[in-house]
């Protein structure tokens, strides 16, 4: 098959180039335009030579239309956005823009170019913000109560998602995921800055790991996992929107204790707070239910919490070298 995807070169865009390259499709993908273009493509510089690349933007209807007609897609996975919570505060309109319109256009480029084209949307767990069930998880029938810029976003794209689905028959599929990581994870999220900042400090070449909020829980989940849903979802002979998660839930103060035990590291001496890394608005407790995802497609989670940390440490220590 022939596959676009947006976001290609971002954490999960590159573990599902390479997971569809292995499987033999030809992998599309678009590119904006930034002036080190060398930095940009990092996490996808070794496939480099199996991709069709094309510059677009979510937020230029034109460019998506460009790249859907030189591409002709199967399947198009959107896994492009603006996906950092705390910068959606910094920077909201843009957030809304690409995030949710972006998605917009990207359903109606679509709809125009070919409406048989199957769509992928990456939906999130911010969506539920404080919502939660009696037993403490998020599950596809709790109700959204998104409560950042980033999360309201999403929810504009799930909504959408649906509305393209029921108003035009189109197959539209919605991954609700939790957090997920690896070493591929930006490092101005939680788990990487943790793994980076203590290997330094373990190095001797920083002191502190200044962080926000130590309360929060997550559900944690491994990238290379996650894109294995993504493609089992789009294999099912049905649209749907379904949750991928562990189901297991930890605190951020749960990720420091693991990085730092196993460096050996005191929190005493080289952790401390800053309100800098606060959020406005937090959701304090994350833990999916995915069984309907299991149900359907026999997909489950493979990494565990710690060693998929433990594989986001040895990565940094071997950076470091
Ligand atoms: P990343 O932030 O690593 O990647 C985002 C990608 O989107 C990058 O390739 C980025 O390009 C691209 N992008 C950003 N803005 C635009 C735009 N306006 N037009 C085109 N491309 C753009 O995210 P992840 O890989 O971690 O996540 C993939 C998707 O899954 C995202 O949509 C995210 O919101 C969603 N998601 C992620 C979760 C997670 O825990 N990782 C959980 C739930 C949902 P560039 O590098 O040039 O900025
Ligand atoms: P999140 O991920 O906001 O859940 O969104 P992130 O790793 O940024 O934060 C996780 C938790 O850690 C707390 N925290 C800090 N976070 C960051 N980034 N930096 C800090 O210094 C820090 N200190 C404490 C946060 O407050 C939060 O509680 C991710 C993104 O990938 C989204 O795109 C995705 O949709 C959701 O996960 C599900």
């Amino acid at each position: 098959m022939d596959i676009l995807i947006t976001g290609i070169n971002g954490q999960d865009g590159s573990y599902l180039a390479e997971l569809l390259l292995g499987l033999g499709h030809n992998v599309h993908g678009i590119l904006r335009r930034n002036s080190q273009s060398e930095n940009q493509t990092s996490r996808i510089e070794h496939i480099r030579h199996k991709l069709q690349l094309y510059y677009g933007d979510l937020t230029d209807f034109a460019s998506l239309i460009t790249a859907l007609k030189k591409a002709e897609p199967q399947l198009v996975f959107n896994l492009a956005a603006q996906s950092h919570v705390k910068i959606s505060f910094e920077q909201p309109v843009y957030t809304m823009q690409a995030t949710g319109v972006g998605f917009l256009n990207l359903a109606e480029a679509v709809r125009i170019v070919n409406p048989g084209i199957k769509i992928f949307q990456a939906s999130s767990s911010e969506m539920f913000g404080n919502s939660i069930d009696a037993d403490g998880f998020q599950r596809e029938t709790t109700a959204f109560a998104p409560v950042s810029p980033y999360g309201i976003a999403k929810l504009m794209a799930h909504q959408t998602a649906i509305n393209y689905r029921d108003s035009y028959g189109m197959f539209v599929t919605c991954g609700i995921f939790f957090n997920h990581e690896s070493p591929r994870r930006g490092t101005n999220f939680l788990t990487n800055k943790v793994c980076k900042t203590a290997v330094e400090i373990a190095a001797g070449k920083a002191d502190q790991l200044v962080l926000g909020n130590l309360h929060s829980h997550r559900d944690w989940g491994y990238s290379k996992d996650y894109v294995k849903a993504m493609l089992a979802l789009m294999e099912l002979d049905k649209p749907t929107d379904a949750i991928c998660a562990t189901g297991l839930t930890h605190s951020v103060g749960d990720v420091v204790d693991h990085v730092f035990g196993r460096l050996k590291l005191s929190r005493e001496k080289h952790l401390r707070t800053d309100k800098k890394f606060e959020r406005p608005t937090e959701i304090m407790s994350l833990c999916g239910d995915s069984s309907k995802l299991r149900k359907l497609t026999g997909w489950k989670p493979e990494v565990t919490f710690e060693e998929m940390l433990d594989e986001m440490i040895a990565h940094w220590q071997k950076e470091l070298k």
